[in-house]
């Protein structure tokens, strides 16, 4: 098999990168390892900020998020024991954000695709890479039993933080990155949600948050212990937990449970974002705490700007186009990794429950809050004004 750009990775990164090339009319094929049902299923992100919302509309991907989408116009933030509304749209200057799960948005990006006649080959196993150097680049992979090889003039490596593409530009171990010292332990459950806006609240004991899926559905996350294990975290002591951080005057009843995960909180940006003819995009390049809910657009914002380099490179002979696309890249990641910190900093307990060190955190909030001007600029970021 021959075309201009294989794309490693068939999460929204990659299928997106797909309907773009192929509407510029540059051939591409998607590589997936997994089966096209599970990557249906991952749960994942919630949240799609301004800009993300803007592009999907203006790329006729956003028909279903229109009409499903839950639109977040203000953010519920508790402190102290008491609830404040967030206006995200007054304070940021007219932007908002929109719950979305990652796994309806992926429905619909291999809806679109199909629909122009691509689809992902999925179930392709051990896929190899060659020097990025190398012209054509040889992907060769199995599937079925059967040994693959794919020939192409470009590689973009959308295979999220495990995939190899990450360590074929930056070698093992490249890149920045650090751990932070607790984890979330999540739960997708048949709860309707506390408030039609998503609430963060900050407790001495951790940090809570209740986000949702739809009218009936929640998604709902609490800090842990940096080496906690799903088992540790029953559903009674989950429910009695996100009680106590949320404070007794905010009333729900706890539905079933239909998932259960752990999330290791950490930070990575690559060193590079390109070497030779092999670009990464998404979760490949960075991946931020999901505190912020940023990685996802951080994501479609890599994808919309790659797509258009591809465009000048390949119609406009602008050779430098891929590597002015990682530079930039490079910069909007670091700057989302360090909003995305700010904000686990600002609503997360210190492990140690240290008495002053969370009297700090209580007062910063305070302080962000009495300050039209700090959350202001705290709106802007949060729902992407900026990148809009
Ligand atoms: P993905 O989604 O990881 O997709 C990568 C794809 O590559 C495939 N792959 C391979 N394929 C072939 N060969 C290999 N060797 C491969 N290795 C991997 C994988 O199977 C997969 O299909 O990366 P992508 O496309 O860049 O998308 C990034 C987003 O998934 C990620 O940034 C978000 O989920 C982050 N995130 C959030 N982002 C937001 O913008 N808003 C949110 O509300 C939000 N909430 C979250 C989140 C991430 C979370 N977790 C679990 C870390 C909430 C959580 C809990
Ligand atoms: C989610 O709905 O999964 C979600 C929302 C907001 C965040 C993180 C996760 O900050």
């Amino acid at each position: 098999m021959r075309t201009t750009v294989g794309i490693i990775g068939g999460g929204p990164s990659g299928l997106l990168l797909s309907i773009l090339l192929d509407r510029l009319g540059i051939d591409n094929q998607v590589l997936e390892h997994r089966s096209r049902a599970h990557v249906q299923r991952r749960v994942r992100a919630g949240q799609l900020d301004h800009a993300s919302v803007a592009f999907l509309r203006q790329a006729g991907l956003a028909g279903r998020l229109d009409r499903l989408g839950l639109p977040q116009r203000g953010m519920n933030l508790r402190w102290r024991d008491q609830t404040r509304r967030i206006d995200l749209e007054a304070l940021s200057g007219g932007h908002s954000c929109t719950v979305y799960g990652q796994s309806a948005l992926t429905c619909d990006l291999t809806n679109a695709l199909a629909a122009s006649g691509r689809s992902p080959v999925y179930g392709a196993e051990d896929i190899r890479l060659s020097d990025p150097e190398s012209e054509p680049h040889i992907i060769t992979y199995r599937k079925d039993g059967a040994e693959h090889r794919l020939e192409c003039r470009f590689v973009a490596g959308c295979d999220g933080a495990h995939g190899p593409a990450r360590r074929l530009v930056n070698g093992a171990g490249g890149g920045s990155s650090k751990r932070l010292p607790f984890s979330w332990v999540g739960v997708l459950s048949e709860t309707p949600p506390v408030s039609p806006e998503l609430t963060y609240a900050y407790h001495p004991r951790g940090f809570a948050l209740w986000s949702m899926r739809s009218d009936t559905v929640s998604r709902t996350y609490l800090q842990c212990g940096a080496e906690d294990q799903a088992e540790d975290w029953s559903d009674d002591r989950f429910w009695s937990e996100m009680q106590r951080r949320l404070g007794p005057d905010v009333d729900f009843s706890p539905g079933k449970v239909t998932e259960r995960l752990m999330v290791r909180m950490q930070g990575y940006v690559a060193d590079r974002m390109q070497l030779g003819n092999v670009v990464l995009a998404g979760d490949a390049g960075h991946t931020v705490p999901p505190s912020a809910a940023k990685g996802l657009n951080l994501a479609i914002a890599d994808i919309r700007e790659l797509s258009e380099s591809f465009r000048k490179l390949l119609f406009e002979g602008r050779q430098d186009a891929l590597a002015d696309y990682a530079q930039k890249a490079l910069k909007r990641a670091w700057a989302g990794q360090a909003f995305s910190w700010q904000m686990t900093d600002l609503l997360h307990a210190p492990p140690s429950g240290d008495p002053f060190e969370s009297n700090l955190k209580l007062t910063r909030l305070d302080t962000l809050l009495a300050s039209p001007e700090q959350l202001s600029l705290f709106c802007r970021d949060y729902t992407g004004a900026e990148a809009a």
